[in-house]
């Protein structure tokens, strides 16, 4: 079965609105799945284990009659390591050095500060590691042994003493390579459950199961609307769309890596999105030349063709400088430029979660072992927010010392502000350590 892809032309009159259609993703709002994941969640907060037991063995299809059957022992994760292939091991280990290093550069950028006043007086901020994490897993598809280590590192990085990983089995069957990586990534503690029932149980706390403070990973829609849902009591880390990748080309590189990065997001789920823009129309149809010859090749072809004909598009530009102002615009999740000289045009772009430069940064480096997490803003969230890194797992609390000799000029000023706002005692408060004059 062949393939229909969009082509786009920029200098269309109705472009713009033509990519608006094509970028727009409604995340989950339907309304079953809103009001089955708020009655899961108030029945785990009401009954705690024995409803995250029941929705367990009826959502999973298992028959476990104690919550300890879920919990997984260090032997057991360290098992699913040793009986991994050396080859998966080796590549595994070397990920997840790679990701540390990474990481622990940016725990570097991120030290407290202070500075001290003529009169003595301190001021500053100190960065603590949130103390208990929840990591989600999703147990179905998408069962990423690398996200498992996107996301626990960071966390460990940052100084969390406890990392929950919460992951279902449907059926039962675990999934030995996201033990592995556990392992390898030191969590604490792993527990196979999925679902509402284990946002929830990790949200509010069982008597199995303590709260976190933090929920962070992908999900399914419920999952998705079970983060929503606790934020407030917990912290999320963000809610995660479809896969997107943009690729930016000049037209010097060889159109089947192109088809082939471009292939490497679409295959993660039928809504991902891959979008390629190039200001030459006859490099342009190479490429899709090259995705014809190889989509016959490729295993999860079925998925790849849906994303891309109802998602994707190759889209002729005017030049690179306006392929840097389209990308600006879409904000993707990971923005390939694959030029000659790609460092000039990344100095334009401001959105985007990841930015692979240069034709031999292809995403799946990325996605696997370079260093970077690949947990990433999708869904033109890239505007305002970052990729998960250890200051997701930290925060910041304010030192304040004010000295005796400080109190008294900064208590004249706070007086006269809470007076003008009504409140006495804020007032009285900074006066009474206001000295009368002897
Ligand atoms: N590209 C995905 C991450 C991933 N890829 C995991 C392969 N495994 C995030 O958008
Ligand atoms: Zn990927």
């Amino acid at each position: 079965m062949s393939i229909q892809i969009r082509k786009l032309d920029s200098t269309q009159p109705d472009f713009r609105a033509k990519l608006d259609t094509l970028l727009a993703f409604e995340a989950s709002t339907d309304d079953a799945i809103e009001a089955a994941v708020a009655s899961i969640l108030a029945d785990v907060k009401a009954r705690g284990d024995a409803a995250v037991l029941e929705y367990t063995n009826k959502f999973d299809r298992i028959s476990a009659d104690s919550m300890a059957q879920f919990d997984i022992g260090q032997a057991e994760l360290d098992a699913a390591l040793a009986a991994l292939p050396q080859a998966q091991r080796a590549a595994l280990q070397v990920a997840a050095e790679r990701i540390r290093v990474f990481h622990e550069r940016q725990k570097e950028e991120l030290k407290g500060f202070s500075y001290t006043e003529p009169d003595g007086t301190v001021l500053g901020q100190r960065i603590t590691p949130l103390d208990r994490v929840g990591i989600y897993v999703p147990g179905g598809k998408a069962a990423y042994p690398s996200s498992v280590l996107m996301n626990a590192i960071p966390a460990k990085v940052a100084g969390v003493a406890e990392i929950i990983m919460v992951v279902p089995t449907p059926d039962g069957v675990k999934n030995q390579m996201v033990l592995a990586a556990a392992a390898i990534a030191g969590v604490t503690r792993v527990i196979t459950i999925g679902g509402a029932q284990a946002v929830g149980a990790l949200a509010y706390g069982t008597a199995t199961i303590g709260a976190v403070d933090k929920i962070v990973g992908p999900g399914n829609a419920y999952v998705a609307a079970a983060k929503r849902r606790v934020f407030g009591t917990v912290g999320i880390d963000m809610i995660a769309g479809p896969s997107e990748i943009l690729v930016l080309c000049d037209g010097s590189t060889d159109p089947d890596w192109v088809a082939m990065d471009l292939f490497s997001q679409a295959e993660h789920d039928e809504l991902a999105q891959a979008i390629m823009l190039c200001p030459d129309a006859d490099y342009i149809a190479r490429v899709e030349a090259s995705i014809h010859k190889l989509l016959p090749t490729m295993p999860r072809q079925d998925v790849i063709r849906t994303s891309l004909q109802d998602r994707g598009a190759l889209v002729k530009v005017r030049d690179m400088q306006e392929a840097c102002e389209i990308a600006n615009a879409i904000a993707a999740e990971h923005l390939e430029i694959s030029a000659e000289d790609p460092q000039q045009w990344a100095d334009l772009i401001r959105h985007a979660g990841a930015m692979f430069l240069g034709r031999f940064s292809s995403e799946s480096l990325g996605d696997y072992c370079c260093g970077p997490n690949h947990v990433l803003p999708t869904s033109r969230t890239a505007r305002f927010s970052s990729p998960l890194g250890v200051y997701d797992f930290q925060k910041r609390s304010s030192i304040l010392y004010v000295s005796e000799a400080g109190a008294q000029t900064l208590g004249k000023v706070a007086a006269e502000l809470a007076y003008g706002e009504g409140l006495q005692a804020h007032a009285r408060s900074a006066e009474l350590r206001i000295k009368a004059p002897s």
